[in-house]
């Protein structure tokens, strides 16, 4: 009998810390468990890369070689070639190699997925702690784009850039929203953050993108250094178009208008290696 109660005492005990975690002991796991939360914000989607391949649950390869709108040199593959698992970490991996595709002939291979209609959000806080690969011609980017483009065609219903970093300058990345009419009615707005020592390809940094009613902030590390608050679109009133949902992007893109060709310089291959994805929703 009193082993019976001491028994029943423990399940309690353990049910309970089960439940102080915010998961039925029965229910769906929705989330890792005890994953820190900043202070203020609540764990709402996160994916830890601790699987053997990408989780189809949360993610979506987008397979194509039609250049991202920006001239990019890449073929965008599904292959574990160019997108992999590895000691829980996410690798998105670009290679040097003639690789032809329904959209023609590429000399470079990447990958690039995203979360759309898996995860999609109006407003949060996004941590994304990574590693970022290096050279002439190298782009990686974390980005958000619109899941319903309520507003119109890029960038009238926005673009939201968590960070980008033009391998040619490995200690910068950049920040940036889109908004404003359909291109070429466009425009940006957003700044730079350096490291003082080092750069983003030699350890892992956290970037995180905090993004309220009419105000988004950006951080490196916890630094916090930029806030927007002013933007718009031909199509809705202010704080449209950032106030619809969105869903996240993770590329490595290769050339393109803007990092300009690899050279004789880019060694290949380049990775940018995740650490983890995690997105908070603000505390109640
Ligand atoms: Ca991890």
């Amino acid at each position: 009998m009193c082993y019976r109660i001491t028994n029943f005492v423990l399940f309690f005990i353990v049910l309970l810390t089960m439940c102080s975690k915010g998961d039925s002991p029965t229910g769906p796991k929705k989330n890792t468990p005890g994953i820190p939360e900043p202070e203020g914000w609540t764990l709402d989607w996160n994916d830890e890369f601790n699987g053997t391949s990408l989780d189809n649950s949360k993610w979506e390869y987008e397979v194509n070689g039609r250049g991202g709108g920006n001239n990019e040199l890449q073929y965008y593959t599904d292959r574990p070639e160019n997108l992999f698992i590895k000691d829980s970490m996410l690798v998105i991996q670009a290679l040097k190699e003639n690789y032809t595709g329904p959209d023609g002939a590429r000399n470079y291979t990447s990958a690039r997925i995203r979360t759309l209609n898996k995860g999609d959000w109006k407003y949060g806080r996004f941590d994304i702690r990574a590693k970022l690969p290096y050279g002439q011609g190298i782009w990686p980017a974390f980005w958000m784009l619109p899941s319903d483009g309520v507003y119109g065609g890029w960038a009238a219903s926005g673009e939201i850039d968590i960070m980008e970093l033009l391998g040619q300058e490995p200690q910068k990345v950049y920040g940036t929203l889109h908004y404003g009419g359909q291109y070429p009615q466009n425009t940006h707005t957003g700044t730079s953050y350096s490291l003082k020592t080092g750069n983003f390809a030699q350890d892992f940094h956290l970037f995180t993108l905090e993004w309220e009613e009419g105000e988004i902030r950006w951080y490196v590390d916890g630094q916090h250094y930029q806030t927007q608050t002013q933007w718009y679109t031909t199509n809705g009133k202010f704080p449209a178009p950032f106030n619809q949902r969105f869903h996240l992007l993770l590329n490595l893109a290769i050339g393109g208008n803007w990092p300009g060709s690899p050279d004789k310089s880019t060694i290949f291959p380049q990775q940018i290696v995740v650490d983890y994805v995690r997105v908070f929703k603000k505390s109640e």
